[in-house]
């Protein structure tokens, strides 16, 4: 532990009790001058007493066992004699390095640590679903701003992100995501049908047309429905962590957010929690530099979300969000670091220890990337940033980057690129057609799916609302059946 100060030494002094903390007190009102603490009272001196005091107190040359440390509930803390504060403009620690192993020309980095090499299949598989991603934020896009559905969101900049993280995990790890991570469902088997059908809200939809658009969710795939208020999902995340630890299973959770949703308080309690409780949450912050419109540099002060980790006491890394195997093989490290398999960073398959073991806990990364698009279908960008800015970040396309990797290996080429992005379209489309011929679920099921049975205060509601939509039949959208 460090020392943080008088706050501090005041804290312990209560957390010690009496007789200590009476000891302190004399040494903050100057009673005691033999002590070695007295250069605490130092502290509160003038600059030209302290420089006397310096000459004419003697340090001790053996300090007794209480006087070499603070020792305090939490640890034993050093003293200091110096009046130095830390972190801020003071002394700002240094930035944390952000890891990538493939640059912006689609280049191996020379040397970089690559524990977790890609293979061409589990390459071309995660450069597919990226394209196909990319393929369906667009056409998804599109048919909202034809008023086909009430609205939609992209992630685009964030594919290498999103496809790098899943490509990482377990299929049983439980996501909690934000709302920008679709490519985490789809790299996990969550159809365009599936996409298409919760867009719609249409009856065949589990959640029957009752969250908005993008509110997606799956048991089966292991991906907990999106909450709209920000950061909700991280604590949740830590308690299914904490609860995967206290039964032995060798899962962990992921919370995705993002740099804005990093402000609220649950992510601090998150954090924390997940800390002191050792829960193997990995906590995956998307840092594309926006929280709708305001930048990052309005957001915080420091050296961004991967600053915080460390003073958490979290292991944390910063990846180049824009590289998918530098995401990738750091999610797979987090992952056995988080399940205590060992450093994670030592060679080895996805599911195997590095060797090492050590105590569960959360990890965090922090992926630098760019939103691309809109904020959402609601937003204009192009008020509040230039269009200079976004154009210097689409040339930087992290599904163009890791294309030009592949060609380079000679595992991809533009014949296939135009058939995949040609079925991807077909597909995205028929998907919408689809969906769109399904019936709406009836206006009923607004109330059921709480209750096993509906509480009699509901059955009042139900049907007050039902004896009103037939009275005025206009009211009721067409498409949406009554009963
Ligand atoms: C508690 C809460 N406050 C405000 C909002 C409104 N809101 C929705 S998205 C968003 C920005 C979030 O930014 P960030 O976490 O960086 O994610 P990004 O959209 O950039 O992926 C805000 C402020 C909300 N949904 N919940
Ligand atoms: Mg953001």
């Amino acid at each position: 532990m460090r020392p943080r100060g008088c706050k501090l030494l005041a804290r312990a002094a209560r957390a010690l009790g009496n007789a200590e903390s009476s000891a302190l007190a004399a040494l903050h009102s100057g009673s005691s001058s033999s002590s070695p603490q007295g250069t605490l009272r130092r502290l509160h001196t003038s600059p030209s007493a302290a420089a006397e005091a310096n000459t004419t107190t003697t340090t001790p040359t053996c300090p007794s066992p209480g006087d070499a440390f603070l020792e305090v509930p939490g640890g034993k803390l050093p003293f200091t004699s110096a009046i130095q504060f830390v972190g801020g403009s003071d002394s700002p620690a240094p930035t944390i390095p952000c890891y990538r192993t493939i640059d912006s020309a689609g280049q191996d980095v020379p040397d970089a640590q690559v524990p977790y090499p890609l293979g061409q299949d589990l390459a071309l598989r995660m450069y597919t679903c990226m394209a196909r991603l990319q393929t369906m934020d667009t056409l998804f896009y599109e048919a909202q701003r034809q008023g086909r559905f009430s609205f939609y969101l992209t992630c685009q900049g964030e594919e290498a992100t999103n496809i790098g993280s899943a490509a990482g995990l377990d299929d049983k790890d439980m996501v909690f995501a934000q709302y920008r991570e679709q490519g985490v469902l789809l790299w996990r088997g969550y159809t365009l049908d599936q996409f298409a059908n919760q867009l719609l809200g249409n009856a065949q939809e589990p959640g029957k047309g009752r969250q908005m658009p993008i509110h997606y969710g799956s048991p089966e795939l292991a991906y907990q429905t999106i909450s709209s208020p920000l950061a909700t999902q991280m604590p949740h995340a830590v308690g299914a962590a904490y609860a995967y630890k206290m039964d032995r299973l060798p899962q962990v959770s992921v919370a995705y957010f993002g740099d804005g949703a990093s402000s609220e308080g649950d992510a601090h309690a998150a954090f924390n929690f997940a800390a002191v409780l050792g829960a193997p949450t990995l906590f995956v912050c998307r840092n594309n530099g926006y929280a709708i419109s305001t930048p990052a540099h309005e957001q915080y002060k420091g050296d961004g979300i991967a600053g915080r980790g460390p003073m958490y006491g979290i292991p944390t890394i910063r990846v180049d969000g824009g590289d998918v195997r530098a995401v990738y093989n750091a999610v797979v490290a987090a992952r056995a670091r988080a399940l205590g398999l060992g450093s994670g960073s030592g060679s080895g398959s996805p599911e195997g220890s590095s060797g090492g073991g050590g105590a569960p806990g959360p990890v965090l990364i922090e992926c630098m990337s760019y939103r691309c698009g809109h904020h959402s279908t609601s937003d204009d960008s192009t008020r509040y940033r230039t269009s200079d800015e976004m154009r210097a970040w689409r040339a930087r396309d992290p599904v163009a980057r890791f294309r030009t990797w592949l060609v380079r290996r000679g595992w991809w080429d533009e014949a296939q690129e135009a058939v995949l992005r040609r079925t991807t379209r077909v597909q995205v489309l028929e998907a919408l057609d689809a969906a769109s011929r399904v019936a709406k679920p009836p206006l009923s099921t607004l109330f059921t799916d709480v209750y096993a049975s509906l509480p009699p205060h509901l059955a009042a509601q139900s049907a007050q609302t039902l004896d009103f939509v037939r009275r005025h039949p206009t009211i009721c959208p067409p498409d949406v059946p009554v009963q």
